[in-house]
Order: C-alpha cells, then sequence, then structure tokens
C-alpha cells in the first residue's frame, strides 16, 4: 500500500531538515518503506481536506490505506511497529526504546522549543532579554542529564532505535542557538545520527523540494 505523507511546500527553515517531516522520512527510510510526499502550503493546511487528517492544521501527516495519522511521534512509533529496523524484538528493551521516544518528544523537546519561540516569537519584547537566560537555563540543564546518561555510549540503549531517531532529531533543532557543542557527547551523538545513510537520505529529499521550490 502506497504511504503518502505531507510536507512544506516552502519550509521555512529552507531545507535545514527541522521541519519535522525529516524524522518521519529518516523512519520510512531506516525501515526502507518507499513514500510519497504531498507538498501544502499554509493556506491548505488549513482548509477542508487537509483539516480532516491533521486537527490542527499541521504538518506531517501519514496516509496508508485507509488509515491517516498525525502526530510525529505517532507516526514513527506505527512505522517501527509494522516494519523490522527501528524497534529490538525483546520485548523489553523494546518499551524502553519507545520511552526513550516519549522522553524526546514529551521531556527533552519542550524546553527546546521554548528556546527557538522565544527567539522567533518574542525577540522583540521587552521582556525577553531578562527571561533569555532562564529559558536557556533550562535547555542546559536537561542536556546536561542527557549527556550524563549517554556517556560514552553511541545509543541511548544498545543499538540505534526509533528511541535515537527521536531524540536526534529534536536536538538537531538546538543546534543552531549553539547549546548543543557545549555538550561534546551529545554533538557526537548528533553526528551520528545524522552520518546514518538513511538521515542521509532523508534529508536530501526535503531538501531538494526547497531547492525545487525556489
Ligand atoms: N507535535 C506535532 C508533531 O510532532 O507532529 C507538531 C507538528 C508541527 O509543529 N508541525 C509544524 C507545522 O505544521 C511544522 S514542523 N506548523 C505550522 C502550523 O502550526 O501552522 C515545525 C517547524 C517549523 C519550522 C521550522 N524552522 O523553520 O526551523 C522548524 C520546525
Amino acid at each position: 500500500m502506497t504511504i503518502t505523507i505531507t510536507a512544506f511546500e516552502r519550509s521555512p527553515d529552507r531545507g535545514q531538515g527541522l521541519a519535522r517531516d525529516t524524522r518521519v522520512r529518516w523512519a520510512l527510510e531506516e525501515t526502507g518503506q518507499p513514500y510519497e510526499v504531498r507538498l501544502v502550503s499554509f493556506r491548505a493546511m488549513q482548509e477542508p481536506a487537509h483539516m480532516a487528517l491533521h486537527p490542527f492544521g499541521q504538518i506531517p501527516t501519514y496516509e496508508e490505506g485507509d488509515l491517516a495519522l498525525f502526530e510525529t511521534g505517532a507516526i514513527v512509533l506505527h512505522i517501527a511497529g509494522r516494519h523490522a529496523g527501528l524497534l529490538p524484538k525483546d520485548a523489553n528493551a523494546r518499551a524502553r526504546a519507545i520511552t526513550w521516544m516519549f522522553a524526546a518528544l514529551n521531556t527533552v523537546e519542550p524546553p527546546i522549543l521554548e528556546l527557538a519561540n522565544a527567539k522567533l516569537l518574542e525577540g522583540d519584547k521587552p521582556w525577553n532579554r531578562e527571561r533569555q537566560p532562564l529559558v536557556e537555563d533550562r535547555v542546559r540543564n536537561r542536556m546536561g542529564q542527557l549527556s550524563r546518561r549517554l556517556g560514552d555510549a553511541d545509543w541511548l540503549d544498545g543499538a540505534f532505535s526509533a528511541g535515537d531517531l527521536m531524540m536526534v532529531s529534536v536536538l538537531l533543532r538546538l543546534r543552531s542557538s549553539g547549546i548543543l557543542d557545549e555538550y561534546p557527547k551529545l554533538a557526537g551523538y548528533v553526528a551520528r545520527g545524522e552520518a546514518r545513510p538513511a538521515y542521509q537520505r532523508a534529508f536530501e529529499a526535503q531538501l531538494a523540494v526547497y531547492k525545487e521550490g525556489s
């Protein structure tokens, strides 16, 4: 059955791979699943056809036969559950890999998003300068904890898993702030993720959309 995802017609990150379709493309590449992409404009994202797929009018979405999904956590978990390559066979190891997916989305991504929003949406507010160190501290607190847990390991729990895919995807958003480089173990972890051939293919595919549109 054909898998179709949605992605930005023109990504605001200009093809840096930070829009969330990249993590879905990556999961599909890791598991060897061919997919098609339907590009949507910001206007189309708010129209009934897209809102029926995604109640919050966002990308990415995932369609496969009569199944339609939104939320990258759910989409990556679905892909990882259906196809080999992203979750261990051992039940406990599988549950731990899923735990890391949730940790990436529920514990690590929120302070990183807060930092991105502080810059993008609140940079001109008079209180931004005073608040910025607090927002950065919350990110650094999480980065310190994550770095200590990762230690000298390549991946968070044994072999590369959907947990690592999600964590690396989330950490990539931090790079432009310079904070990721303050944590060499995490910077190395992200670099290992980016070096994976499946990530490279996903990155190139989303970049091609930007290049074609510009
Ligand atoms: N929790 C959802 C998920 O994980 O699927 C979040 C989905 C989401 O935020 N989608 C964004 C979106 O559709 C695109 S990825 N936004 C439009 C809207 O809400 O109206 C977020 C994103 C956008 C741009 C950059 N960038 O330019 O760097 C990075 C990430």
